[in-house]
């Protein structure tokens, strides 16, 4: 190396300093200590090592590099805008704009700015992953690990590496304390994901000053107690000890590598640890000194002199694009040669679905006795897999609970000799499982995981990122509600149904049985851009007979019209979700025996429903009928909307109990009798109001 070559590394690292500063200055808000500490150890990692081309940043084979760190977002967007890596749009074109303009990173944090307080995917190219709740990220570089061996054992052919990506992922002590990464480092080792790489940011400070106050433990120990292969550099800033880092990450091939960087928050070694720093801007005269020390312009903002642009594009630019080149001509003789896997792979980089594919799902016959929809959830996720050939997930151990193991033939499990199988076991680790789907997703499989519905909340950080990053992650649970019986209250959902329902752009499905359960899935398998979530029975539901009620297809209108009065004009509404539809229904009939008017709404998608024409949404629950009453074992919030001020909802209003199913559901009042009779005093206040003067 020449020492121009050293200098102009030396240059890169500062500019990258100088624009964190600077942006961070110009917002008067954001962590400038953290990017600037770790300038050094990213620039090797992009400049020599990441294979990326800027040109195209959804080449299907670059390195991913995930910002664990999200609070250190200036480095990213740093990066990204010297590397000059190009937009692209929703539908996957180049759009020839920078990803991140000088502009952009002028404005970081202002509305627009393509350069957010935080790394938000989808919002700016180049982002792999939305980070930012600490953990989350390696948590999805994870996922992103397991799917690129996934993929490589499933396409790669002798002579054709389609896939040999690695995954590197940049964390800080936030992250190492949260519980999700050691929950994802753990299934990393057993996975043996050699191919990922965590690079650890051990700065020694957080928010609230050194870590001598909260985290002492040995982080190097507890990795190597998990089974990875663990480095130490010792000084940020040197970069020859960085890179032979990854040189002895890029050696392994049994272990996922922790590369241990001691660092300094601020801009290096003389300058001591300064927490103040952290989580406030330098000020005009930090800003001047700290220019001054490391070389840069005092007077100049946002100072990129020509050479380092030459540089990265010397660097990362001409090995991404030569690297990318060469794929893609390897993928013109792939396609020749096996062109049935050539269009797999395409399709899966469109979001597309096979040829056909509805064609696996079958309807269900009547049946009284029905089956529980976590069971018919399981026969259609199995059909649904076997004409999807990347539809891969699993369950936090609770498949034989969640029924969602794929048992056809070659299904098989993902293990480290096996990572063509489909059936991921994630082991007791809820949040991990939930973050591994979603890096499974971006990187453009069809993933799935299952647990009880009560454990969502463990999982609630990464399913809400599914939602923020619009990825079409399937998040299944069963075991919906005091239907679980004697396991009692710790095991019985109250309030998270209406949880999950409040996080904007997520699909929250609770079929009502069989033939609801395919219909949600002929929505969910073809979903592009939003996460859902399948709430489902663990005792059998009745499969209604369709002959006589409302076709299972209005799941795709979020509610529909399932039975109604015999003239079409109810004198009340039952609206329920799940294994409540049978109740409204039983209740239906003892109100008709009567001679009561009663129209059932199912109604197993909120988020559709709204999505509809007012006309439709008056047409299903008409505004002339105030008695109407929703019928769901969960708390009633949300329910209101939906009633009105003449309605009622029989829901939850405290914790369930442990007993057998029959005894809950009178104690809680889930029970025809009882429907009918709150039905009856709704219609009663109603018949008030109309004679009132
Ligand atoms: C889950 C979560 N909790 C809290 C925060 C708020 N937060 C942002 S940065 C930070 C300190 C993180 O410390 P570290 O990872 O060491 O980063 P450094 O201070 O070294 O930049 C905290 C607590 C967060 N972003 N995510
Ligand atoms: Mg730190």
């Amino acid at each position: 190396m020449s020492t121009l070559d050293v200098d102009l590394d030396q240059l890169s690292v500062n500019v990258i300093r100088g624009l964190c500063m600077d942006a961070v200055e110009a917002a008067n808000s954001g962590h400038p200590g953290t990017p600037m500490g770790m300038a050094p150890v990213a620039y090797t990692l992009w400049q020599r090592f990441l294979r990326f081309d800027p040109q195209d940043p959804i080449w299907p084979n670059r390195d991913r590099f995930v910002l664990s760190e999200g609070h250190a977002s200036t480095l990213l967007w740093s990066l990204l805008h010297l590397a000059r890596v190009q937009a692209v749009d929703p539908a996957y074109e180049v759009l020839g704009q920078p990803a991140v303009s000088l502009e952009d990173l002028r404005s970081f944090r202002q509305l627009d700015s393509k350069c957010p307080g935080h790394p938000e995917y989808r919002w700016t190219s180049g982002v792999e992953a939305t980070t930012g709740p600490l953990g989350q990220g390696v948590a999805t570089s994870v996922g992103m690990a397991i799917a690129g061996q996934w993929l490589a054992a499933r396409y790669n052919r002798v002579g054709f590496a389609l896939y040999d990506f690695n995954v590197y992922a940049q964390a800080g002590d936030g992250c190492m304390m949260e519980g999700i990464s050691s929950e994802a480092a753990s299934l990393a080792a057993h996975q043996r994901l050699s191919n990922l790489c965590w690079i650890y940011d051990s700065n020694r400070v957080t928010i609230e000053g050194h870590t001598d106050i909260t985290f002492t433990e040995d982080v190097a120990a507890r990795f190597l107690a998990y089974g990875w292969n663990v480095t130490t550099v010792a000084d940020a800033n040197d970069l020859g000890a960085v890179a032979r880092a990854i040189h002895t990450f890029l050696a392994e091939y049994e272990r996922p590598t922790l590369i241990l960087v001691h660092s300094h928050i601020g801009y290096g070694s003389p300058v001591e640890d300064s927490p103040k720093a952290h989580g406030e801007p330098l000020g005009p005269a930090g800003v001047r000194s700290t220019k001054r020390f490391l070389g840069l312009p005092e007077d100049q903002d946002f100072f990129v002199p020509g050479a380092v642009y030459d540089c990265f594009g010397e660097g990362i630019g001409a090995r991404g694009a030569s690297a990318r080149a060469a794929w893609a001509s390897l993928f013109e003789s792939y396609r020749a040669q096996y062109p049935e896997l050539a269009d797999e792979i395409e399709r899966m980089g469109r979001r597309d679905l096979p040829e056909g594919w509805e064609d696996a799902l079958s309807s269900f016959p009547p049946d009284e006795k029905g089956l529980a929809t976590r069971e018919s959830d399981g026969q259609v996720l199995n059909a649904l897999a076997q004409a999807i050939p990347w539809v891969i997930g699993g369950s936090a151990d609770l498949s034989p609970s969640t029924k969602t193991n794929l048992t056809f033939p070659g299904a098989g499990d993902v293990q480290p000799d096996s990572r063509a199988g489909r059936n991921v076991h994630f082991g007791v680790r809820e949040h991990a499982s939930a973050a591994i789907a979603n890096g499974m997703a971006l990187t453009k499989l069809r993933s799935y995981w299952s647990g009880f519905l009560i454990f969502s909340d463990y999982a609630r950080g990464a399913i809400r990122l599914s939602a923020l990053m619009e990825i079409p992650v399937v998040h299944i649970f069963t075991h919906d509600s005091i239907g679980v019986g004697e396991d009692g209250p710790t095991h019985q959902p109250v309030e998270q149904l209406a949880s999950l329902r409040a996080v904007p752009g997520l699909l929250v499905f609770r079929p009502g049985d069989a033939n609801e359960v395919v219909e949600t899935w002929r929505l969910v398998a073809a979903l592009r851009r939003e996460p859902a979530v399948l709430v489902l029975s663990r005792q059998a539901v009745p499969t209604f007979d369709r002959t006589v009620t409302g076709a299972a297809a209005g799941v795709a209108r979020g509610a529909y019209v399932l039975a109604d009065a015999p003239n079409g004009i109810p004198d009340v509404v039952l609206m329920a979700t799940g294994s409540e539809v049978q109740l409204a229904m039983a209740a239906r009939a003892e109100l008709s025996a009567e001679g009561t008017g009663v129209r059932v709404v199912s109604m197993p998608c909120w988020e559709l429903f709204d999505r509809q024409p007012p006309e439709y949404r008056d047409e299903v629950l008409p505004p002339t009928v105030v008695a109407r009453v929703a019928v769901e074992q969960a708390s009633t919030l949300g329910w209101h909307r939906y009633v009105g001020d003449g309605g009622a909802v029989v829901g939850m209003h405290t914790f369930g109990a442990s007993a057998p199913l029959k005894n809950l559901l009178t104690k809680f009042g889930f029970t025809p009798e009882r429907v009918a009779q709150v039905a009856r005093e709704r219609m009663g206040a109603a018949e008030q109001g109309r004679n009132r003067p």
